[in-house]
């Protein structure tokens, strides 16, 4: 094994998920295939995805959201993984023109195995998904008793987010 290789590995099999989001162009579609596309990364299986969801967009503007959650086996570093993320929103066209824009594809890394990460470019659990619908409500209905590092049980978060608009599709 290169260096190179043994800085993005992780020796264990980690358990990951990552929620997927898109409002510009056909989004659903969009959303299906990201998921496909996670499985393809290397050293990555895709796990279980959960029901797309449609919502109406928080702290953004636009068309409503096609929102889902995958759940991912790797042996990518987290921030192996957070860069092939990346690389698959470059392929669907992603543009950033402002914050929180409409976008053709958004993969946020909600969690990696019981990680606790802050660093520059990289924050998991991501900060804000026990705020919000559009995750919590996915990640429940693939994993109903999923414990979030620093917070605890999920579940205990969605009477908080039941103002939220979701459905699903
Ligand atoms: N993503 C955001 C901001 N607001 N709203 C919904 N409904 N779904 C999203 O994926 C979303 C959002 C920033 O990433
Ligand atoms: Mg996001
Ligand atoms: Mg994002």
């Amino acid at each position: 094994m290169t260096a190179m290789a043994s800085a993005t590995l992780s020796a264990e099999l980690i358990t990951a998920y990552i929620g997927i989001g898109a409002n510009l162009g056909d989004a659903s579609a969009q959303v299906q295939r990201a998921i496909l596309q996670l499985g393809k990364l290397p050293d990555t299986s895709l796990d279980t995805q959960s029901s797309l969801f449609c919502t109406a967009p928080l702290d953004a503007g636009g068309d409503d959201y096609i929102n889902a959650v995958a759940r991912v086996k790797t042996r990518l570093s987290a921030h192996a993984l957070l860069q092939g993320l990346q690389q698959i929103e470059q392929d669907f066209g992603r543009q950033r023109p402002y914050p929180n824009a409409p976008r053709t594809l958004d993969l946020d890394l909600l969690l990696y195995g019981q990680s606790i990460i802050a660093d520059e470019v990289l924050t998991v659990p991501h900060p804000r998904m026990t705020q919000r619908a559009f995750v919590l409500i996915p990640l429940l209905q693939i994993d109903p008793f999923i414990v979030i590092p620093k917070h605890g049980p999920a579940h205990q978060f969605a009477p908080l987010v039941a103002d939220q608009a979701i459905r699903k599709v």
